[in-house]
């Protein structure tokens, strides 16, 4: 058994749709433990770093912007594999094409322009679990 941990978020559109408990209640069906939570209004250096890899394409800083238009619940998941589990139950990072079953697929819609309004983030290698765990629980 590898236990692992990941860092959730669940992002502006999905704390303001009301969809916390749902991504929550998929997280702990699927067997994975919640080890840390909390409600964050999150500030501009928090975000820069979290999404340092994209700074530069066209849809960082609409990204940032969005990232700071609401409360936004962070959590640390632990469980067997839980890296590519997450990202497994979260799908692809269109809602459109992301696969019906998964977070995204279920209960994403598609804004057009505003892909950033997936519903969720989930820490893509171990090495950026850790270091994002840093960024949001230091
Ligand atoms: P992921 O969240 O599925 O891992 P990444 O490629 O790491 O996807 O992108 C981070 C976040 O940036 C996405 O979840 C989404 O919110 C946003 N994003 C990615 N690509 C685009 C784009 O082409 N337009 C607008 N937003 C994007």
């Amino acid at each position: 058994m590898t236990t692992e941990r990941t860092l959730v978020l669940v992002k502006p559109d999905g704390v303001a749709r009301g969809l916390t408990g749902e991504v929550l209640a998929r997280i702990e069906a699927k067997g994975y433990r919640l080890a840390e939570l909390r409600l964050v209004h999150a500030e501009r250096a928090v975000l820069e770093q979290h999404y340092a890899e994209h700074r530069g394409k066209p849809f960082f800083e609409p990204l940032v912007e969005f990232m700071l238009s609401g409360p936004v619940v962070a959590a640390v998941v632990e469980g067997h594999r839980v890296i590519e589990g997450f990202r497994s139950l979260a799908g692809t990072t269109e809602p459109t094409t992301a696969a019906p079953g998964t977070i995204r697929g279920d209960l994403g819609r598609d804004w057009g322009e505003k892909v950033q309004q997936n519903i969720v983030h989930g820490s893509d290698s171990p090495e950026s679990a850790e270091r994002e765990i840093g960024i949001w629980f230091a």
